[in-house]
């Protein structure tokens, strides 16, 4: 996926959207919709999700009125689920990886604008329940302070002029494709973020695609690299999920060699929707065995091109039978890789296997050795 383009310009600014990029807002517009559309008798179609990405309210309000067939007006509509955004603002957590990519701005003296299409005082609302966020944008600029929103580049071209710099200096950072196109009619380099999975028509436009914000690396385009990185792992928020080993896929074993003990995915969704797809290791619990090393991917194992996002656990130990059933507890400590697609089986195997030697070396660092001893991993 983390493909880009020659010939990049070297830039000194960022400006960032908000909704989708910064913050997790795409499971909430989900949430009210669904809530909303039944009132009038209607269901949510996941499907919508990718229509209003990115959209001003006011033209998010119209697709839905008309696409739902609402008796309504689009104002109404609007006048209607406004308070039920505003309702949840308090809440929203920030995307991982976006604290430590403002920290990291901030603390090296890279100008940052926030440029979102809604409201500005919306985007102050949201921002204000997140420590140190406000003081770390010198501009910010509000789909209401300009003539025309994304995929308009007004809003880019505004937040250039008020950081007061020529907007071939500025990397616009966007999950949306009205937001990357306006970004690129600004004249700008882009890195795409998709909110939404499997997105890849942002791939055409946008200089660089990623898959969260833990892969950006802004030495690709001048600016500061990230400190953080060891031994090619980033150590992340440790946290924990379990349960009893399930059935797979039926193929870890077989296909790759490499044995996955799967969990049940039940009542883990809002975990699983938190954690960006990709390779990230830690430490397994199994109630009747021990402690073991452990690496795994999340997500739809583009290899596969499964419909479902899992957890795939690679115990880093041989066991000489199964062990479906047991109980087993997970601590996930650092971050390896995104995922991705090979041209063969084998290059995804000679991967993991690359993978599993990252996973165990880091696990004897201190930072990542001192949670083996995470009372989640006793507590089974
Ligand atoms: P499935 O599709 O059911 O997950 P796999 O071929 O991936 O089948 O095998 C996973 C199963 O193998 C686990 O559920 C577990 O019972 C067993 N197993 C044996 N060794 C390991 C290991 N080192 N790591 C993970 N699972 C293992
Ligand atoms: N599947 C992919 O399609 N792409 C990957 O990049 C990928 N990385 C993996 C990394 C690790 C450490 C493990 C354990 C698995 C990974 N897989 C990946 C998933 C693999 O395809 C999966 O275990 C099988 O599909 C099991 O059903
Ligand atoms: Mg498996």
């Amino acid at each position: 996926m983390s493909v880009v383009k020659p010939l990049k310009k070297l830039v000194s600014c960022v400006i960032l959207d908000l909704d989708g990029t910064l913050i997790n807002t795409d499971g909430i517009v989900t949430d009210i919709l669904k809530v909303f559309l039944v009132n009038y008798g209607k269901q949510w179609d996941g499907r919508e999700a990718h229509k209003i990405v990115g959209k001003t309210p006011v033209e998010a309000a119209a697709m839905v009125v008309e696409d739902y067939d609402i008796p309504v007006t689009k104002e109404e509509f609007l006048s209607q689920i406004t308070p039920m955004f505003s309702e949840r603002w308090s809440n929203i957590k920030a995307l991982p990886g976006a604290n430590r990519l403002i920290n990291h701005f901030k603390s090296h003296g890279v100008l940052m604008a926030l440029a979102s299409n809604s409201p500005k005082s919306n985007i102050e609302k949201k921002i204000s329940y997140h420590k140190g966020w406000r003081d770390s944008f010198s501009a910010i600029v509000g789909g209401d302070e300009v003539t025309a929103g994304k995929p308009n580049p007004e809003i880019f071209l505004e937040a250039a002029k008020r950081l007061g710099v020529h907007p071939s200096s500025c990397l616009v950072i966007e999950d949306s494709l009205p937001g990357v196109t306006a970004g690129k009619a600004a004249e700008m380099d882009v890195v795409a973020v998709p909110s939404l999975p499997k997105q890849s028509h942002l791939c055409s436009s946008a200089d660089e695609v990623i898959n969260s914000l833990l892969d950006l690396h802004p030495e690709k385009w001048g600016l500061p690299a990230f400190q953080d990185w060891v031994e090619g792992t980033l150590p992340i928020e440790t946290w924990h999920i379990g349960g009893p080993v399930t059935r797979g896929f039926g193929r870890g074993s077989k296909v790759l060699g490499i044995p996955t003990a799967n969990l049940s995915t039940d009542g883990y969704s809002d975990v699983l929707s938190e954690h960006p797809s990709g390779v990230y290791f830690g430490w397994a619990a199994l109630s009747t065995r021990g402690i073991y090393k452990m690496v795994m991917s999340i997500g739809w194992n583009p290899y596969f091109n499964n419909t479902e996002k899992t957890i795939e656990p690679w115990l880093l130990h041989d066991f000489n039978e199964d062990f479906y059933g047991e109980e087993l507890h997970l601590v996930i400590v650092g971050y390896i890789r995104p995922e991705a697609n090979f041209p063969s089986l084998e290059s995804l195997i000679a991967k993991i296997h690359e993978d599993r030697r990252i996973a165990e070396k880091a696990l004897e660092l201190p930072i990542y050795s001192k949670h083996k001893g995470d009372p989640y991993m006793y507590n089974l």
